[in-house]
């Protein structure tokens, strides 16, 4: 698997390098899994802009979470049965903050706790 995805990587740089166009215009693809110690993983992720995201609540684990943005910056709620999930693409540069809120504590002014992801969206 690691073999595929480094030759992947090498035929995405090459197929830019022959448009002309900055390796970082190359959109990813990244699935983003809730995991059975109630946390994200990975829970940070870079992107390049027009990049989708793939959250994902494996129904093996028979739990129900929840995907909901904080910060000023983008909205998202949704419930994830086991089994369920749920996407954006990211076209603006940025960060883009989510938590459970089953399974995470967020206060005005403190980090949030537990199960808690960020999206870092940048062009390098
Ligand atoms: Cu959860």
């Amino acid at each position: 698997m690691r073999t595929s995805r480094f030759r992947r990587t090498v035929v995405a740089t090459a197929a830019v390098a022959l448009l002309g166009l900055p390796a970082s215009a190359v959109a990813s693809h990244t699935v983003v899994r809730a995991t059975s110690n109630d946390t994200w993983a990975e829970s940070y992720n870079h992107i390049r802009p027009g990049s989708r995201v793939v959250w994902k609540n494996p129904a093996a684990l028979g739990d129900t979470h929840d995907l909901t943005a904080y910060g000023s910056n983008w909205n998202k709620s949704v419930t994830l049965q086991a089994g369920d999930q749920t996407a954006k693409t990211f076209r603006r540069t940025g960060t883009y903050r989510y938590r459970c809120r089953l399974h995470s504590t967020k206060r005005p002014g403190e980090q949030c706790r537990g199960m808690c992801g960020v999206i870092h969206v940048a062009r390098y």
